[in-house]
């Protein structure tokens, strides 16, 4: 059974980006997610399909109305209960949501499918979020100019993590974040290129020590450009095997 995303979006058509392209693309294909957009202008009850008003209170830009989004996500919800998912929970994609990270991902990737509700215009009226939603996500703290960027990263970061997306069950293990570390260097072909050369290590066969290496290029990596990611692991507890490296990593850097 694929994993179903219900998008609600004012611009379904954006979402060609992730259907369409590479990974998630494949896995669309390959029927291991499936899509489902519902634009809240098609439960419009106006004459004029709005979906926006002016804010009470005053204020610049216009709120999405509640009425068509809450109708949206009960066709939702429905055709998710339909096909027996029955606590699907609803995220709200907002600059005022939780920062997203690998662990949220792993956790959606964990249930059967899940409701993204995107905003545009200043947001959405307040009592569609008390009412309907489970969950607020933001992806950073700069601003975007809606929700759908938004979650078309929190959907492809989920759907990578789905058995059966990437061909090599291994690669989604081996990834960064995975183990709390930022990737190592990475060579190809040629093995000089203009005046640098692929460290002797890569090109020796020994995978042991090219194992050793590439994980005291992570470590050493991690400790130069993010700190806070370092403090993390080593909270969690290093094993003696990367103390030592790490170590040896920051010798070598004070030369
Ligand atoms: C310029 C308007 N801002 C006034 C203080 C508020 C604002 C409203 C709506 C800012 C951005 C948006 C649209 N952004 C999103 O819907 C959004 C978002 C983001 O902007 N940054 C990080 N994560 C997210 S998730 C959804």
């Amino acid at each position: 059974m694929p994993y179903e995303c219900d998008v609600i979006t004012l611009f379904p058509e954006m979402f060609n980006a992730i259907t369409q392209y590479g990974v998630t693309g494949k896995a669309n294909k390959n029927g291991i997610f499936r899509l489902n957009l519902w634009n809240p202008r098609d439960f419009s009850e106006n004459s004029y399909r709005a979906v926006d008003d002016s804010p009470y209170g005053g204020g610049p830009g216009m709120v999405m109305m509640a009425k068509p989004l809450e109708t949206a996500i009960m066709n939702a919800r429905d055709r998710q209960r339909t096909l027996g998912i029955d606590k699907t929970e609803v995220v709200y994609l907002t600059p005022q949501g939780q920062r997203f990270n690998h662990r949220m991902a792993e956790r959606l990737s964990q249930s059967q499918g899940v409701i993204l509700l995107c905003g545009r215009y200043e947001g959405i009226d307040e009592r569609v979020i008390t009412r309907q939603v489970d969950a607020e996500i933001s992806i950073g703290d700069y601003v975007v100019s809606g929700g759908e960027l938004a979650a078309m990263v929190v959907i492809d970061s989920v759907v990578r993590l789905i058995p059966g997306t990437l061909g090599d069950p291994e690669s989604a293990e081996q990834e960064s974040f995975v183990n709390g570390l930022l990737d190592y260097p990475h060579y190809t072909r040629p093995e000089q290129y203009c005046d640098s050369r692929v460290p002797e290590v890569l090109l020796s066969g020994n995978h042991a020590q090219i194992r050793r290496w590439r994980l005291q290029q992570a470590l050493g990596k991690t400790w130069l450009k993010r700190p806070d990611l370092l403090e993390l692991k080593e909270m969690q507890g290093m094993t003696e095997e990367e103390t030592m490296l790490l170590d040896a990593f920051k010798r070598s850097c004070k030369g």
